[in-house]
């Protein structure tokens, strides 16, 4: 697909209108058959991840170490918005809006729940354990007392206890692991690692795939090197669709593992049947669908068997990841149960 933009400095909020133009492109079907050819272009193509090997081996080892003789469930929670960028000395990229609040704080609701979790999450996005900070806690939550010393202020004082104890627990304790990306070439290298490092569990490994994933961009050897110059009135940028790894996840990557996509709709007449649509097509364990107004109030997650609408309770200022993250886990439990396969 050819989109054509205005070459200024806002390139980066302009690809929201191609979006919409490629949005209509969705709905053409790729040949399962060539799907592996095209996630093998994918990565084949895509500049090689830095620091592969370390990133495997500190799987390796949170693995190991929260596998035997422990039956202790591991999740995945992918979280925040991959880029897609227009140049390979990247200035300019397509984005989205993902903050990543849902992946952030239903890590904290798996820690609680007793699973380990892999934390897949787009730098300078939320993190787990700071819902409670301010936008700036480095510069809000604390003031000097003298020329060389610094205090938490007032205010602060606790939420700050909390987040630095429950996250230092959390690491320190080896129940935390957290792996950072930036693009879309970084973060589907790095989530089929870990798939592949998560294989060894079988059922007892969770995929929760809450971060946005860009669904166009430019392959890396058609990418421009340099920063696009703003000559002339129209800019020519080819964008095409990225291979639905889902598929490959469940088929390839991870079989056994259970597999919770999301589907984000702006218009909830479509949401249902969207989310209905993604189960059966990735062959997904559930999909919890959400609509963006309301996403923080409300999900429903869709399975082969019942669609059910969970809520935020706001009576008690709860998240609507607290009762999410429980009924996932009871239906993660009765998975592993029937089948039959745990290791
Ligand atoms: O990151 P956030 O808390 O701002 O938003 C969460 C979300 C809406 C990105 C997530 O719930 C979701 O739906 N992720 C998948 C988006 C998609 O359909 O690509």
């Amino acid at each position: 697909m050819v989109a054509r933009l205005t070459p200024d400095q806002k390139v980066a909020c302009s690809i929201h209108e191609i979006l919409i133009l490629m949005d209509a492109a969705k709905g053409l079907e790729v040949p399962g058959e060539t799907l592996e050819a095209e996630a093998k272009a994918f990565f084949d193509s895509a500049p090689p991840l830095q620091n592969s090997d370390g990133i495997t081996q500190q799987l390796d080892q949170f693995i190991q170490r929260n596998s035997s003789p422990s039956t202790r469930r591991i999740v995945c929670v992918t979280s925040g918005g991959t880029t897609a960028p227009l140049e390979q000395r990247c200035v300019r990229y397509v984005d989205n809006f993902s903050s990543g609040h849902r992946g952030a704080t239903s890590t904290e609701y798996f820690l609680k729940a007793g699973y380990a979790v892999i934390f897949l999450y787009r730098k300078r996005s939320f993190q787990p354990f700071c819902r409670s900070l301010p936008d700036d806690p480095l510069l809000e939550c604390f003031k000097p007392t003298d020329e060389s010393n610094i205090q938490v202020c007032e205010a602060y004082s606790e939420a700050v206890k909390r987040a630095v104890v429950d996250h230092h627990n959390a690491v320190a304790g080896g129940l935390l692991l957290k792996l950072p990306f930036n693009t879309i070439f970084e973060y589907l290298q790095m989530l089929q690692i870990i798939a592949m490092s998560m294989r060894c569990i079988g059922p007892r490994a969770m995929f929760y795939l809450a971060a946005a994933v860009s669904d166009y961009y430019v392959p890396w050897k058609e990418m421009v090197e340099h920063k696009i110059q703003s000559g002339s009135h129209l800019l020519d940028v080819k964008l095409i669709q990225v291979p639905k790894m889902l598929s490959m996840l469940r088929k390839d990557w991870a079989p056994l593992a259970f597999c919770i996509s999301f589907k984000l709709e702006t218009d909830s007449n479509i949401l249902l049947n969207k989310a209905g649509a993604a189960l059966e097509k990735y062959k997904m364990d559930a999909v919890v669908a959400n609509e963006l107004s309301s996403r923080k109030e409300q999900v429903v997650v869709v399975t082969s068997a019942e669609k059910v609408t969970v809520q935020r309770d706001k009576n008690r200022s709860d998240n609507v990841e607290n009762p999410l993250i429980k009924l996932l886990s009871e239906k993660h439990a009765i998975y592993i149960e029937h089948s039959g396969r745990c290791v």
